[in-house]
């Protein structure tokens, strides 16, 4: 049985959950937050970051989402999310990693230091000007992704690939978060609305970090 090392927040969990409920592949939560440090995680990774993706029956440690999701792509056959010419392949890694680096850079990553961190670690209010910074990041990316989705029918082409599992991962934490403003991306709402539907996605819409409540549209198919 896979354990996965998470909490319901991390963008990068949210991607290895959303692959593994695609594959079909089965797995427990062990909830970890990283700030913590625990010994017994950092022996795991002592990196001290999640996702961390434990069988312990078969003695395999994996860390990091992208060496997971690789790994799961090589070994699990149903669901290929990394797939087609090299050239797709190609298309679909470029847009994973802007959604871990840019997506997360400008908007998660802000929005889960001012809104999770200093609420649940360093107790002190959040910076106004840092989550309306975050805020208008997000309408920028999203005008982008609208444009990708005026061309395509998914994110990288013509199938749902793993490109959009990350995307929907950061989305949706950007938005328990509170920082999408829906009203001028309906592309990007139309895509993610879709998302939301699938089986793999009702888990994570249904989990609440603790002390932070999302806002009344978060786990609504229509937003
Ligand atoms: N690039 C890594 C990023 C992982 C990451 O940043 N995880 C965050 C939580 S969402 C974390 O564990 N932060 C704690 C730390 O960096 O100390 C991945 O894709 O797995």
């Amino acid at each position: 049985m896979w354990h996965l090392y998470q909490f319901a927040l991390c963008p990068f969990s949210r991607k290895v959950r959303l692959l593994m409920g695609e594959k079909g592949v089965g797995y427990e939560l062990v909830r970890e937050y990283p700030w913590e440090r625990r010994d017994e995680f950092l022996d795991l990774n002592p990196a001290g970051q999640v996702p961390v993706l434990v069988n312990a029956d078969s003695g395999i440690t994996l860390i990091h989402s992208d060496a997971i999701s690789e790994y799961l792509e090589e070994t699990v056959d149903q669901a290929p999310m990394i797939s087609g010419t090299a050239v797709n392949r190609a298309e679909i890694r470029r847009l994973v990693a802007w959604f871990d680096e840019q997506f997360y850079f400008q908007v998660v990553g802000p929005l889960l230091h001012e809104r999770m961190e200093k609420r649940l670690v360093s107790r002190t209010t959040p910076d106004a000007g840092v989550l309306r910074m975050a805020m208008r990041n997000a309408n920028q990316l999203l005008d982008y992704m609208d444009w990708l989705l005026d061309h395509r029918n998914w994110l990288a082409g013509a199938s749902l690939t793993l490109a959009d599992l990350a995307g929907a991962a950061h989305i949706s934490v950007a938005d328990y978060l509170g920082g999408i403003d829906w009203r001028s991306h309906e592309q990007t709402r139309r895509w993610y609305s879709g998302l939301k539907s699938r089986p793999s996605f009702r888990p994570l819409l249904s989990e609440r970090m603790e002390v932070i409540p999302p806002p009344p549209h978060y786990d609504k198919v229509d937003f």
